[in-house]
């Protein structure tokens, strides 16, 4: 056994002195210390030595591993030094190469347009507002007088994900959900901007669009405010030649409704084909917030009043950079996105 112990140093030593890679002496440490290694199989056989002779040969076993191991750790330690110059050498770099040009990229229209319009109402002191993109019909339609037969609460028209919840079709809910927090705190001054859903997909809708929406809540807030409110937004984003006109419409949430034109930001109010030869563009729809609404926000509606507005953002991206093709935004086309 103390030649077989003996004949095993040489061995190892002869051999990892001849170990050309770390792949190689990886191999030889498992050939000798490994579990079925030579040393350890030398040991396993150490039971059937007499009493007297165990300690002697375990020892001698013992200083073998010991020495093959430090052999083999100054060896591999010695490997990958080599190896590591080796990579030195080939990995030469050029320090005195040209850089490669990193393209930096540009925010994209619809975020720049969401930007000014944020700007400017914080200028008019409103506050931003947000709140989550998946509702409950509560917030969504319940809370703003929206009836269960509007065409909006059907299947067919809005992303339900069960019953009392859907994907948000407009950005009231926030304006909604700030009532309740805030209350009775006056006045109430927001806007909410943010992502909204309708199932809707053709060359002018998106089932993904976005919304900003105002709301003022106050004491003796009145439609003259509202009107004052949106000339100025107008005259900021377009331009302070600009005029706005507001026409009687329809919406669920607030009466009186009004939809809000901007002279035409192509021929200035003459006529021309962007306005259909009216010399008007529809921007946005508001109006003074229904009592109902305010009164289920918790608020007495005859001693508080409102009044609200909505826009769509592509549609003021659109008409302020002459964009004629809704699409054009969700490309993701650098040559389109890198003209902002
Ligand atoms: C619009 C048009 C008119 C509106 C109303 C409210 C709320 F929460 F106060 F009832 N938020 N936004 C509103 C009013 C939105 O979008 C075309």
């Amino acid at each position: 056994m103390r030649d077989k112990l003996q004949e095993i140093k040489t061995a190892a030593l002869e051999s990892l002195a001849e170990a050309a890679d770390l792949e190689q002496l990886e191999k030889l440490r498992v050939k000798y210390l490994g579990k079925k290694g030579e040393l350890t199989q030398v040991l396993r056989g150490m039971g059937k030595l007499s009493p007297e002779e165990r300690p002697v040969i375990g020892q001698l076993a013992n200083e073998v591993r010991d020495i093959i191991e430090q052999e083999l750790q100054s060896k591999r330690e010695e490997l990958e030094k080599t190896a590591q110059q080796k990579k030195l050498e080939q990995e030469r770099i050029d320090v005195t190469m040209p850089g490669r040009r990193f393209t930096r990229g540009t925010r994209h229209p619809l975020y720049q347009v969401l930007d000014e319009i944020k700007h400017i109402f914080r200028g008019l002191g409103f506050a931003v507002a947000e709140g989550p993109e998946i509702e409950l019909d509560y917030y969504n339609f319940e809370a703003l007088n929206i009836p269960k037969d509007h065409p909006a609460r059907d299947m067919q028209d809005s992303f339900y994900i069960t019953e009392e919840v859907l994907l948000r079709t407009h950005t009231s809910p926030v304006q909604v959900r700030t009532m309740e927090k805030k209350r009775p705190e006056l006045p109430i001054r927001i806007i909410a901007p943010g992502k909204v859903y309708r199932r809707d997909d053709d060359a002018t809708h998106s089932p993904m669009f976005h919304q900003v929406e105002g709301l003022l809540v106050d004491e003796r807030v009145t439609f003259g405010d509202l009107k004052g409110t949106l000339l100025t937004f107008a005259r900021q984003m377009f331009g302070q030649e600009h005029k706005i006109r507001l026409r009687p419409s329809y919406f669920p949430f607030t009466e009186p409704s009004a939809e809000v034109d901007i002279s035409c930001v192509n021929c200035g109010g003459s006529g021309c084909r962007v306005c259909s030869h009216t010399g008007w563009l529809e921007i946005l729809g508001s109006g003074m917030v229904h009592p109902k609404v305010l009164e289920m926000a918790g608020y007495d509606p005859e001693k508080v009043s409102g009044f609200a507005f909505g826009m769509g953002v592509e549609r003021i991206a659109m008409l302020k950079y002459g964009i004629d093709d809704l699409r054009l935004l969700f490309d993701n086309d650098l040559r389109f996105l890198q003209q902002f």
